[in-house]
């Protein structure tokens, strides 16, 4: 299971491999500055590599809106979004506590492989557990965290990896307790236990209950 993950390759036709290939160790988070522009002039597309989960930024030229003398400006018709792991992995993911969070910050940024959004809810001093569904199975030996862009006394500092193919048994993966605020942010920690197989079943499941101490919001 891995929440985060980032390394992206692009070929292209024409030279040896060791002339063409662009590697990153991580997908682009800036539009300007990170994505890799694409087209042939009509349609553009800026890539930003997301290996499990990738988000392609694409544009038409009939939506320019601009002149020869004005630059005008873009309508960008949108994101196509892809997700090359669905097939075995954590499909979706929900807040099993109740706890409410803002709609851009739900809990589904917990898993969309992308580190500049995040998970963020109200916990009133109230325990909180987070359950990632894998109906299609999956075998895992890690998972991560990548810190929010702000309020470090927010990052997870208790929590409990356990997996369940029933919903009702469930098997003790890992530990943390009292872990320090990450000392950066959007800053990526990768934790490791025994390798562990969920079975693909309609409750095959991963749980992870956090203990929360402090007052106020989690990311
Ligand atoms: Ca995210």
């Amino acid at each position: 299971m891995r929440l985060i993950a980032g390394v992206l390759v692009l070929s292209i036709v024409g030279g040896t491999a060791a002339e063409t290939m662009l590697w990153y160790e991580k997908p682009a988070r800036s539009w300007e500055t990170e994505a890799l522009p694409i087209g042939n002039g009509h349609l553009g597309a800026m890539l930003f590599g997301g290996p499990a989960k990738d988000r392609i930024q694409f544009n038409e030229g009939s939506l320019w809106i601009g002149d020869e003398t004005d630059t005008g400006a873009y309508q960008a018709f949108g994101n196509v979004l892809i997700d090359f792991n669905s097939e075995a992995g954590i499909s979706s993911a929900d807040c099993a506590s109740g706890q409410v969070s803002p709609a851009v910050e739900s809990v589904a940024a917990s898993i969309d492989g992308r580190p500049d959004t995040k998970w963020c809810m109200e916990h009133h001093g109230q325990p909180a557990v987070w359950i990632g569904h894998c109906p299609a199975g999956l075998v895992a030996s890690s998972y991560a965290f990548t810190s929010a862009d702000d309020m470090p006394d927010r990052d997870p500092k208790s929590w409990t990896l356990e997996g369940s193919n029933d919903r009702q048994n469930w098997t003790f993966l890992h530990r943390r307790t009292n872990e320090l605020p990450f000392p950066e942010r959007q800053q990526r920690k990768e934790f490791t236990f025994a390798t562990h197989s969920l079975s693909g079943t309609t409750g095959s499941r991963f749980r992870l209950p956090f203990a929360l101490s402090l007052p106020g919001r989690r990311d």
